[in-house]
């Protein structure tokens, strides 16, 4: 059977900017991808959200099969073409009545690519609904401009510059609620946030960031790992893939993005167009 998105689904997500839900893999393999990120978080004495973040794939080989795995890499293909890199993927927890939220934002306004056409891929790895604080979007923001963003450094925001849209109609607003397993997808320019968690579970997910193989870095070089397809164009450098969990060479890579990124953002010197969340 093809796992390729339908022709209604497509249309969907063009009009709308987001597609939800789709089903990846099975609650018990949701549930065994969580158990391996917690047992991280055991062995580091770190949440996964001080460091997975931005290209949390090159920590781990199975994060990377994730990536690709082929429920996922199917609806990815049927909207951005057959040639497709990933250039990012970070991890979203929020702990059991935890107050943190992620504010209003546009990916587009940090991300760096030209043209927009990234699109994002949340998997849920627990219950992510009304209570837990699940994705929500406002559909139709995908259509108009890159906004700009107010930078609040709010610490309860999940963001790390806490960059907010302004004006914001809550009553547009359509949530994603997920079951472990389960993916939702949302364009770059879709504007995009959740709220606390007010559950009495975690609710756990990873965002990977997918774009056609055309797509240019407006931030200079950087790195990818390919998807599916071929890549004739070169905009993009191989990220060193992990060979095994940890794998010091990838996680040294993990670290200079994010550490560059969460640097520039404490000293707020970077502006709008670095990319990450
Ligand atoms: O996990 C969340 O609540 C926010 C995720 C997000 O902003 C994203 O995937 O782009």
């Amino acid at each position: 059977m093809s796992m390729a998105l339908t022709p209604q689904q497509v249309a969907f997500f063009r009009t709308h900017g987001y597609l939800s839900p789709l089903q990846a893999f099975s609650p018990d393999q949701a549930r065994h991808y969580r158990a391996r990120l917690e047992a991280y978080e055991r062995q580091t004495g770190e949440e996964m959200n001080a460091r997975l973040k931005i290209k949390a794939h090159l920590a781990f080989p199975w994060l990377c099969d994730v990536a690709r795995n082929p429920a996922i890499v199917a609806a990815v293909r049927s909207l951005l073409g057959p040639d497709v890199l990933l250039f990012g993927a970070s991890c979203f927890a929020k702990n059991a009545h935890d107050p943190r939220f992620v504010s209003w934002h546009q990916d587009s306004a940090y991300y760096g690519l030209d043209p927009h056409e990234e699109v994002t891929v949340w998997v849920a790895l627990s219950r992510a609904d009304t209570r837990s604080g699940c994705l929500k979007v406002l559909p139709g923001s995908h259509l108009g401009p890159d906004r700009v963003h107010d930078e609040t450094y709010d610490a309860a925001n999940l963001l790390s510059r806490g960059q907010s849209l302004r004006d914001i109609d809550e009553a547009q607003a359509v949530e994603m609620p997920l079951e472990p397993g389960q993916f939702s997808i949302h364009h770059e320019r879709t504007a995009h946030g959740s709220g606390p968690n007010l559950s009495d579970d975690r609710r756990v997910g990873v965002a990977f960031f997918y774009m056609p193989a055309h797509v240019r870095s407006t931030l200079g070089r950087r790195t990818a790992m390919p998807v599916c397809g071929s890549d004739s164009y070169g905009h993009w450098d191989r990220d060193p893939e992990p060979r095994t969990d940890l794998d010091a060479q990838s996680m040294a890579a993990l670290e200079m993005v994010w550490g560059d990124y969460r640097d520039k953002a404490r000293t707020g010197q970077a502006a709008q167009g670095s990319p990450a969340p």
